[in-house]
């Protein structure tokens, strides 16, 4: 198995859910914890909690993975310690509301494909050159069930989860005979966030989401996530598709 105490793992998104939940185990097992998301207070807070509940080195910092020239200088002006990246969790993601392609909100459009596939390529891009200096590196994709299947009123989400998916497989192709691992763990449903962002704000429709069925909750996808950067240098999980119980698929949900 291996060993990530004192290396340094980054996750994006990390102010809720499955982001918050990978970065608590990376810094159980005692790894050095990079983080990022938007809201700063959030941030400040559980960096805070990680160094207080497991005496780890946390190294914080606010972005918006939308913003090339941002995410760039804020990889190469980290402290010299802090860009030896061991692996990186491309975790923040987001899906905006639930319309037909022809009810399509091209603001939600936008700010999906911003953020699942730009911000994954802005940080990638911006993180690889130093990874491609270790010895060892493996860089984590969040994808989705919605990667693999496109469900009723999905499209967009969809797509951009497609694209994590392919992004995924042409990142382990061409990084292949170099030192970088690539993987995609792609959950179904998971009681996070999520479903509020994507209802912006409507908690009785994001509830509605899970009702009559036990969601996945973060802590299982971080365990996944876990298991896929301890594994021993020659093992690449490649991909896992990760569903409770009551989820078939996509679009087969056994609710009581
Ligand atoms: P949450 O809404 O709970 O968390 C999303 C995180 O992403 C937040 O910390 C948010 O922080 C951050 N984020 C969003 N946009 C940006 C941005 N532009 N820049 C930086 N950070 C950003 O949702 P989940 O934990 O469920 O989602 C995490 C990932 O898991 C996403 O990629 C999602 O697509 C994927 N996923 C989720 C599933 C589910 O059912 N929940 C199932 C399959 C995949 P902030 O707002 O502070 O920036
Ligand atoms: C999140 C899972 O099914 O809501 O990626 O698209 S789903």
């Amino acid at each position: 198995m291996k060993n990530l105490k004192n290396k340094v793992v980054f996750v994006t998104g990390v102010t809720s859910g499955i982001g918050k939940a990978c970065a608590e185990n990376f810094a159980a097992l005692g790894a050095k914890i990079l983080i990022c998301a938007r809201r700063e207070a959030r941030l400040k807070q559980f960096a805070e909690s990680l160094k207080k509940k497991y005496k780890v080195n946390v190294h914080a910092f606010t972005l918006d993975v939308r913003n090339f020239d941002d995410v760039q200088n804020a990889i190469n002006s980290l402290p010299k310690e802090w860009k030896d990246i061991e692996v990186l969790v491309n975790n923040a993601g987001l899906s905006r509301g639930l319309n037909k392609i022809q009810d399509g909100v091209l603001m939600d459009w936008e700010e999906m494909l911003d953020t699942n596939v730009k911000g994954l390529l802005y940080v990638t891009k911006s993180v690889l050159p130093y990874m491609l200096k270790r010895k060892s590196a493996h860089i984590i994709n969040i994808g989705s069930i919605a990667g693999r299947e496109v469900y009723p009123a999905g499209n967009v989400y969809c797509a951009s989860k497609h694209a994590v998916d392919a992004l995924t497989k042409g990142m382990r192709i061409d990084l292949a005979g170099t030192s970088v691992r690539v993987s995609t763990i792609d959950p179904g449903m998971v009681n996070t966030e999520f479903s509020v962002v994507r209802y912006r704000g409507d908690k009785q429709r994001a509830d509605a989401t899970y009702t009559g069925l036990k969601p996945l909750s973060a802590k299982d996808i971080a365990g996944a996530v876990e298991y896929t950067a301890t594994r021993d240098e020659n093992v690449v999980i490649a991909e896992m598709l990760i569903l409770p119980k009551a989820q078939a698929s996509a679009t087969v949900v056994s609710r009581k």
